[in-house]
């Protein structure tokens, strides 16, 4: 799958395309399977970790659903270790389009399953993915592939369109290390897009682009799988990266003292 020249052309211009039907139902089917495994325990993950959503900790919560109530599951292990999201990851369409805007030597720089869960999904507020890695070049790509129809009532992914050129935003920690937000300014309605989109759906997002998703305030389940991608030249720009941060070479060739 390429992108048209309208599509890369937006990218460029807006920081972001969603293009539809990346993954087949099939595909898409196979992914909710294997999370659904995870969320009520047929499958143990090893090689990365999972996240409650944070009504789950407040007394007497109760989740009148199969499994746990999982905010996320994150890590590029998750590519590592199980061969189905490895699939998404290594997807001809994604890796052809990331390919497109990004050069033929990519590594995955993240690899993780947004879930919603009904109800008591919470909001992601105002960020910029570029604010959680200390790399360079700033233009590293998120892929975003809804799993479910993505509504705004159920937490679709709204950005501010071209506001990637604004350059990296100062942001603030909120309960932990890898929870940050924009510090002080937000945007408003009038400032973002809502995208809808349906499974299979994929959003090709610039790391510099502001954006957020509401609560899932109805009975369905927001499950979204998101793979990022930089160019394997990208080096850190601290002598003191996070631990945390993680590679895997995904086409074309590696380079030596890069992430
Ligand atoms: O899927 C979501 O709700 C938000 C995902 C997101 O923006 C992120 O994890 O950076």
């Amino acid at each position: 799958m390429s992108l048209t020249d309208e599509q890369f052309e937006q990218y460029q211009r807006e920081g972001y395309v969603v293009v539809e039907n990346v993954l087949t139902a099939d595909e898409v089917e196979r992914v909710r399977r294997r999370l659904d495994d995870y969320v009520t325990g047929e499958r143990e993950e090893r090689q990365f970790g999972r996240m409650l959503e944070p009504a789950a900790e407040e007394d007497g919560f109760e989740f009148d659903r199969p499994g746990d109530p999982v905010r996320k599951f994150e890590g590029v292990g998750m590519v590592r270790e199980d061969d189905v999201f490895r699939e998404v990851a290594f997807h001809d369409g994604v890796v052809e389009a990331v390919t497109q805007l990004q050069g033929p030597n990519l590594k995955l720089l993240r690899s993780a399953a947004m879930l919603k869960p009904p109800g008591v999904g919470s909001e992601k507020k105002f960020h910029q993915d570029a604010a959680y890695y200390p790399i360079r070049p700033m233009d590293h790509v998120t892929v975003w592939i809804a799993l479910d129809e993505a509504t705004t009532e159920n937490g679709c992914m709204q950005v501010v369109p071209a506001a990637h050129t604004d350059g990296l935003l100062r942001h603030e920690e909120l309960e932990y290390e890898t929870d940050i937000a924009l510090a002080g300014s937000d945007y408003g309605e009038r400032d973002t897009v809502a995208l809808p989109m349906g499974p299979g759906d994929a959003l090709f997002q610039h790391c510099l682009l502001p954006h957020y998703t509401a609560p899932n305030e109805s009975e369905r389940w927001r499950r979204a799988f998101i793979v990022a991608y930089m160019r394997a030249r990208s080096r850190f720009t601290t002598e003191d990266p996070p631990e945390w941060v993680d590679s895997l070479r995904v086409t074309g060739e590696e380079f030596p003292g890069c992430v």
